[in-house]
């Protein structure tokens, strides 16, 4: 038998049971307590933010999963060191266990949210994985001294294979779980005080591959911090109005409900979103003014930011000036005429018309402090992002793809442009190969604050070819050519695809 590496796997298959365990448990009681995210949520904190800025743009959406995933490599990885350790005195091995817990509680314990109960997942994770390991040793200990009894060496292989199976069986479980607890589905959002007409058909049928002008949500962008997606009880959401203000308050999902609500379609947009990227949505958004809050708060007049943390304690801050300026500012509970997907923020979120999300969409928020730019600073200001960043007209080719083989004839160059300035999308041009900026057609306008589809009939000629777009909106203000990273205020330049037609 090589129990070399059978001892080897001693420590990562307790372990995995151990943390199952402790996710499920988590599930149930405060899902971000679970070990693996709390460790997960402490590593994206600490991650510096051009490792970050590159996996968003390496893995998009599934930046957490590509996290999780190494996070528990290396546990595992750490845990091979449990075996041998347990082998030589099994209380060495409960002891390294309960050390690798201690660093998960740790992790679960600085969340800002935390309360002492969130050691309870981390206190399964060792019991379970100390109880598996001892299993395993005395298995083990009964296959060595006859390390020829093959009914004995069976008995440690189905051991730990059947380890794995009640892991991920206990891991599922637990995902499921958080999944079932508190359907936003269930809930009904009561209509807005003054409705607003249906959008216009847009171009969705007549241009094939164009983006929907209205994003469905289940394909709706999701640009978060978060591991897990959040699951927040309504019943027990509250948001608390504090800070420099006459009269703070907090207000549950009910009285929220109660108060008028608006309807917009507004248009989001993420500030990693590279030129042509796929980081922008737009959605009819549900909600409470903002400035209806904010008057009953009482704002005073030294505040000049607005900072929102999420119920993880994450921190946005939003410009006051700009928040409070006349714009359609929301604390949106409905998102396309249902409740706020879990992933976009169920139950409460920001959306601030004209800003990045990162300055203005907080999910799951819970606090609005006013407070000032000297006193506080949230957490992408930390990491040198700006905290002024409104969002730079854009637009985008859908259709075709670039380094799509295209027939010679007639194409149909289609995509969305927006521009939540002065008077919004006005104009967008299409350029062939670097020839004169040729004027699409638009389609129906869903205001300022909402993206526009455009399309152009070309006649392709066979050859490779350069297609580029660009925005111009009300006041006039061409889309620059000046190329801009997404860091630290938003990505601005021209996209250009290159298609080639046989
Ligand atoms: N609580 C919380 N809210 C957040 C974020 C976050 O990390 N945490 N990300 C912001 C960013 S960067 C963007 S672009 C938008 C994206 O919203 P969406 O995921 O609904 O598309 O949410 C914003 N709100
Ligand atoms: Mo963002």
């Amino acid at each position: 038998m090589r129990s070399r590496i059978v001892i080897a796997t001693l420590g990562p298959v307790a372990g995995a049971v151990g943390l199952a365990a402790a996710h499920l448990v988590a599930a149930v009681t405060t899902p971000s307590a679970s070990p693996v995210l709390a460790v997960g949520e402490v590593v994206i904190d600490h991650t510096p933010t051009p490792v970050k800025e590159w996996a968003i743009a390496h893995f998009g959406t599934h930046d957490k999963t590509i996290l999780t995933g190494s996070v528990l490599v290396v546990v595992l990885l750490v845990s091979t060191a449990v075996g041998p350790l347990a082998r030589r005195r099994p209380t060495h091995g409960v002891a390294a266990m309960c050390l690798l817990a201690v660093v998960a509680a740790t992790c679960a314990l600085t969340r800002p949210t935390a309360g002492p109960l969130d050691v309870v997942p981390s206190v399964v994770a060792a019991v379970v994985g100390s109880g598996v390991l001892l299993l395993l040793l005395r298995l083990l200990g009964r296959a060595t001294p006859a390390d020829g009894v093959s009914g004995s060496r069976r008995a440690v292989l189905l051991g730990l294979a059947g380890a794995v199976v009640v892991a991920a069986a206990l891991g599922e479980a637990g995902r499921r779980v958080i999944r079932l607890r508190d359907r936003p589905e269930d809930i009904k959002l009561p209509p807005p005080a003054d409705p607003i007409p249906a959008l216009p058909a847009g171009l969705d049928r007549t241009v094939p591959g164009i983006s929907p002008f209205v994003t469905p949500n289940g394909s709706f962008y999701r640009v978060d911090t978060r591991l897990d997606v959040p699951v927040v009880d309504s019943s027990s959401w509250r948001l608390a109005v504090d800070g420099m203000v006459d009269r703070p308050f907090t207000i549950g999902f009910d009285d929220l409900l109660a108060m008028p609500l608006i309807e917009r379609d507004i248009t989001l947009t993420c500030v990693s979103n590279s030129v042509g990227g796929p980081y922008v949505g737009a959605a009819r958004w549900l909600g409470v003014r903002l400035g209806d809050l904010l008057d009953r708060a009482g704002v005073q007049r030294t505040a000049d930011q607005i900072l929102s943390t999420d119920v993880g304690g994450m921190t946005i801050s939003t410009p006051l000036a700009l928040a409070a300026d006349g714009r359609d500012a929301m604390l949106a509970v409905g998102m396309n005429g249902v409740p706020l997907p879990r992933e976009h923020g169920f139950p409460a979120r920001l959306v601030i018309p004209g800003l990045y999300g990162f300055i203005s969409a907080t999910k799951w928020v819970t606090r609005l402090t006013l407070t000032t730019y000297d006193d506080a600073s949230a957490y992408w200001t930390k990491r040198g992002w700006a905290t002024d960043a409104p969002i730079k007209i854009s637009s985008r080719i859908d259709t075709p793809r670039s380094l799509q083989q295209l027939r010679a004839g007639d194409v149909v160059i289609g995509g969305v442009a927006w521009a939540q300035t002065d008077g919004g999308v006005a104009k967008v041009e299409v350029r062939i190969d670097g020839g004169p900026w040729i004027t699409a057609h638009l389609g129906p306008s869903g205001g300022n604050d909402y993206w526009r589809q455009w399309f152009h009939r070309w006649h392709a000629t066979p050859g490779t070819h350069m297609l580029s777009c660009r925005v111009t909106d009300g006041s006039g203000d061409v889309q620059s050519p000046a190329r801009a990273l997404p860091f630290p205020s938003g990505s601005s330049g021209i996209q250009s695809i290159t298609v080639t037609v046989g």
